[in-house]
């Protein structure tokens, strides 16, 4: 980390402020290069006026931010110019910084390089992206908790009492004939290791809800064709976004509506109605359909309570029943002719008059329990690689619990036992591999 890394930190485009970062050892010396005055003796966290130049010639009238290494974002010294938005300032004012020495910083270098001097661990990187991207205030909080160390301290303290258990076997293994130790057979640490398990598993339990507040709850909204799926699309996002006719086939393809319910991001997705059909077009969007249902984290199966129950529908209603899902009857403006006597639980509205929309809403907040993840500290793991990680601990653990049933010898155990440590240090970045990092940064925005 020789090079002294330069981008621009703020969206392109017209605007009253932009902002340049800068970080590197030579970021004073870059910069006073090519402003009005020497930066390289000014004290640390320091604004200085003046102008930016390119040789004698003025390119904008700036604020400089001086921070100084190590109490900076990235330990490093940092420079921020402010200068005036606008695409033209700020691509010659970068320009001039990349004359002067700066190498252009790739996207998420300098969170990487944060995380690789310490600053921050791999949770609290990934958090600050998540707070940038977060779309509910739910998420917004639930980052900013990360961010500022609360998950990655819950799983320091998971390790430190894995250590424990991990450490009273060694003393057992290393020192045997030790009297004043208590001689530790399978049977002892079994309950200690059960009981770390369940502490896993209820993290994992909730880290998965937090997963929801932080990506939303994605709702698919399936049936037959001209049932009203995307009346009631429209219904619920109180929008006229996808188009309703009296044909049916007319959705070809997915249509997404976006609420929020109780702070909580709910992506609606409306699909074709499902039918065999020899319509090329249709019938992809039929596929996608069926595929929805295996995506998606809630489906909102519509019938049409003036016409009877299709075969196909009684196919779909098998393949919902392993998913979470709300039956819904709409159409109940019109005669009844469905009959009811095969479904257990429903809701019936009317799309077209908006009626009962609420119900469906009411019965969303039940399935996932969304009052609950209000209340609810959320300081868990929110994202599918620490949530893998976490699985991965639980079977390193299953494991060294079969071996334990299996009366195997106490070493064996422990194996286990470490790789389960080993797995819960990779969520906090303490052990990772060169191409995770690159993976993982790459993600980014330029100038984070
Ligand atoms: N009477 C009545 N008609 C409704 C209701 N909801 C929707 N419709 C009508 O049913 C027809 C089909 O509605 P859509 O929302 O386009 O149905 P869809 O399920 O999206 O249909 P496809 O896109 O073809 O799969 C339209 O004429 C709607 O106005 C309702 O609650 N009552
Ligand atoms: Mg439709």
């Amino acid at each position: 980390m020789e090079d002294t890394i330069v981008a621009i930190s703020t969206t392109t485009g017209i605007g009253a402020i932009s902002i340049i970062r800068l970080s590197g050892i030579d970021a004073l010396e870059i910069v006073s290069k090519v402003f009005t005055k020497d930066l390289t003796k000014v004290k640390s966290h320091t604004i200085h006026y003046g102008f930016i130049k390119d040789k004698e010639e003025k390119i904008d009238e700036v604020l400089v931010s001086i921070m100084k290494a190590p109490k900076t974002f990235t330990r490093e010294d940092v420079v921020e110019i402010n200068c005036h938005g606008g695409i033209a300032v700020t691509n010659k004012v970068l320009e001039v910084l990349l004359k002067s020495g700066a190498r252009l910083a790739e996207p998420g270098e300098f969170t990487k390089r944060a995380f690789l001097n310490g600053r921050i661990d791999l949770l609290e990187a990934e958090a600050t992206m998540d707070l940038i991207s977060s779309q509910s205030d739910k998420a917004r909080k639930m980052a900013l908790n990360t961010l500022t160390g609360e998950t990655s301290n819950l799983i320091k303290d998971l390790r430190s009492e894995l250590i424990q258990i991990i450490s009273n076997i060694e003393v057992n293994i290393d020192y045997p004939e030790y009297e004043d130790i208590e001689f530790l057979t399978n049977d002892k640490i079994l309950p200690s290791i059960k009981s770390f398990k369940q502490k896993l598993e209820e993290i994992l339990r909730k880290s998965n809800d937090t997963r929801l507040i932080k990506e939303g709850i994605n709702v698919a909204i399936i049936g037959r064709p001209n049932v009203g799926k995307s009346s009631l699309l429209n219904s619920l996002i109180e929008e006229e976004k996808a188009i309703v006719t009296n044909i049916p086939g007319t959705t070809r393809d997915i249509v997404e509506g976006k609420i929020i319910l109780d702070g909580i991001l709910l992506n609606i997705i409306d699909t074709a109605g499902i039918r065999n059909t020899n319509d090329i077009v249709e019938k992809i969007g039929v596929e996608k359909s069926i595929q929805m249902i295996e995506k998606s984290d809630l489906v909102l199966f519509m019938l049409n309570n003036n016409d009877k129950l299709s075969t196909e529908e009684k196919e779909l209603l098998t393949k919902i029943k392993e998913k979470k899902h709300i039956i819904i009857i709409n159409k109940i403006d019109l005669e009844a002719i469905l009959d009811k006597t095969l479904l257990d639980n429903y809701i019936e509205i009317s799309a077209k008059n908006n009626t009962n929309i609420n119900k469906i809403k009411d019965e969303i907040k039940k399935l996932f329990s969304l009052g609950e993840l209000q209340s609810n500290n959320m300081t868990y793991l929110s994202n599918a690689r620490s949530i893998s990680l976490l699985n991965e601990a639980i079977n390193n653990i299953d494991e060294s619990i079969k071996e334990i049933d299996n009366d195997s010898p106490i070493d064996i155990v422990e194996l286990n036992l470490k790789e389960a440590w080993n797995s819960l240090g990779e969520v906090i970045g303490e052990t990772y591999k060169d191409e995770l990092l690159d993976e993982l940064f790459s993600r980014f925005c330029l100038g984070k």
